[in-house]
């Protein structure tokens, strides 16, 4: 379960939040696909309720009336055309499961494939499930538990979201059947949504009965689905994410904290020499890694103090790090622009999603950020996997913010998050001749429109990041995008 069996030669999920079907499959041949982007991440795909009473909020997908795929981003027949057209452009869809519960406090009762719900009597009949497919007598979660009652954490109610008894067999029967359809249909994995909230035995015996992803998609025979828990574990509570890397990848949410206060210098980028288990983290093979989530980048999930697309600079300098770095399986954000904590996507006054607009220059318009079409990542996409598995080489800093490594004789990256310039002579590992800054330009027609390097015999290069760059990294390596 730990395998994200990417295409070859690709690397990298992105959380493509909120997206639309149709939209998602444009961009994996458009744009991801091309790009060498490994895999997406979607929004939950099964029917959700409908809250007008909160405008619309992207928080209603976390609250589920059914397993019909019907959602604001699409129908089933949406689905499996985005499947499909995703893994022949060589990019791999990961769904976020939200198995722990069902609905919460209505307002409304219905959801967005026209099935109704009636919450008090924990009646969900599109499913169906009733009142003993739940945690009975209920309960509803309380900071305190977190700290020390694992049972209440797991057989409570979060926010007051109906709990399901993941225990009973009719409950397990239902969440295979949901997860099967999807693997039928060609996807590749799972994000588990509340993962700590749901006990591991349990888990295990849900995974199990999954299917091997289809091969009438690519896939190779007898392989798993890809399985990343969402446990949230900075330490100190009941709860530990070392209970689940038994059974699948564990989100790492140290690695976005730990980096996020490292860019913003409160820490030194020099001590990243050790960056990976040392720091703390799960071993390599364990751990989902990334930034920022859809929760923290707003202050969800107890979230905050995480660098988002709102602070540009230094987020981009953590998220080449996080890519540059061998340690982990990395994912990235990419969200909708927003200035309130529960707005939704963009959307028309009937509540559909306005799709993404592409501008001239690459871009996304239309409200939306799309981290992912900056140039400093997906430039940092190909450099990790022109890297491939060559291991980290040549650590050098000057025993401050100033730093760079090379990933075996493939790639080299430096960076100065100081506030005077690099100006040095650096052993690159690299193969001599020219190459072109995928951070500072792209390479169009043979000509490089960043700055140019150019190694000697000997592997060395002088490389300049001055203090007031537009970004603080350079990055070089042996791929097409970059060897000029
Ligand atoms: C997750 N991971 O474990 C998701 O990443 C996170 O986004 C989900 O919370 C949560 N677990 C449940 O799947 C979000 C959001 C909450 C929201 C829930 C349910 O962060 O604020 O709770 O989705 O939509 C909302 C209200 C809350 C209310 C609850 C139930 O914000 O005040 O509690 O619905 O009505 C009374
Ligand atoms: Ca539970």
């Amino acid at each position: 379960y730990k395998n994200p069996y990417y295409a070859p030669r690709r690397s990298v999920n992105v959380h493509l939040f909120e997206w639309k079907w149709t939209d998602i499959a444009n961009e994996c041949e458009r744009f991801l696909g091309p790009k060498g982007y490994g895999g997406i991440q979607i929004s939950p795909p099964n029917e959700n309720v409908v809250l007008w009473t909160y405008n619309r909020p992207w928080w209603e997908r976390y609250q589920p009336i059914s397993y019909a795929l019907v959602t604001r981003s699409g129908d089933e027949r949406q689905f499996a055309d985005m499947v499909r057209r995703c893994n022949a452009a060589g990019v791999r869809i990961y769904v976020d499961a939200v198995i722990n519960h069902m609905t919460g406090e209505p307002p409304e009762n219905y959801g967005t494939a026209g099935n109704t719900a009636s919450y008090r009597d924990f009646y969900y009949p599109a499913v169906p499930y009733r009142r003993e497919h739940f945690n009975w007598p209920n309960c509803v979660i309380d900071g305190m538990d977190y700290v020390n009652n694992a049972w209440r954490v797991r057989n409570c109610e979060l926010v007051g979201l109906k709990d399901l008894n993941q225990a009973d067999e009719h409950v397990r029967n239902r969440i295979v059947d949901f997860m099967n359809k999807l693997i039928d249909h060609g996807v590749a994995g799972f994000r588990i949504d509340a993962a700590k909230h749901m006990w591991p035995q349990d888990l295990r015996i849900i995974y199990d009965r999954l299917k091997n992803l289809n091969t009438a998609h690519g896939f190779p025979a007898n392989a798993r689905p890809y399985i990343y828990q969402e446990v949230i574990d900075y330490g100190g509570e009941a709860i530990s994410r070392d209970e689940y890397t038994p059974l699948g990848a564990v989100t790492e949410f140290l690695a976005g904290r730990e980096l996020s206060n490292a860019f913003r210098r409160n820490n030194q980028l020099r001590w990243l020499s050790t960056w990976g288990p040392q720091w703390g983290l799960l071993s390599h093979s364990d751990s989902l890694t990334f930034i920022d989530n859809h929760d923290n980048e707003r202050g969800h999930g107890g979230g905050g103090g995480i660098l988002t697309y709102k602070e540009p600079r230094p987020y981009k300098g953590a998220i080449a790090f996080l890519l540059a770095h061998p340690y982990g399986e990395p994912q990235i954000m990419s969200s909708f622009d927003f200035w309130d904590s529960e707005v939704g996507p963009p959307m028309d006054r009937n509540g559909n999603i306005i799709s993404p607009a592409i501008n001239s220059d690459g871009t996304c318009g239309n409200g939306w950020v799309c981290q992912h079409r900056w140039r400093q990542i997906y430039a940092m996409v190909g450099f990790r996997n022109a890297a491939a598995s060559a291991g980290l080489a040549n650590w050098w800093d000057n025993g401050s913010n100033q730093i760079a490594f090379c990933r075996g004789a493939n790639a080299f990256i430096a960076f100065n998050n100081d506030l005077w310039d690099l100006n040095q002579n650096l052993q690159t590992c690299l193969p001599a001749g020219r190459y072109c800054d995928v951070i500072s330009g792209d390479k169009v027609n043979n000509s490089c429109r960043g700055k140019t390097v150019t190694v000697g015999s000997n592997g060395l290069a002088q490389i300049f990041v001055g203090a007031n760059d537009y970004d603080m990294m350079l990055a070089i390596h042996v791929g097409p995008e970059s060897r000029l």
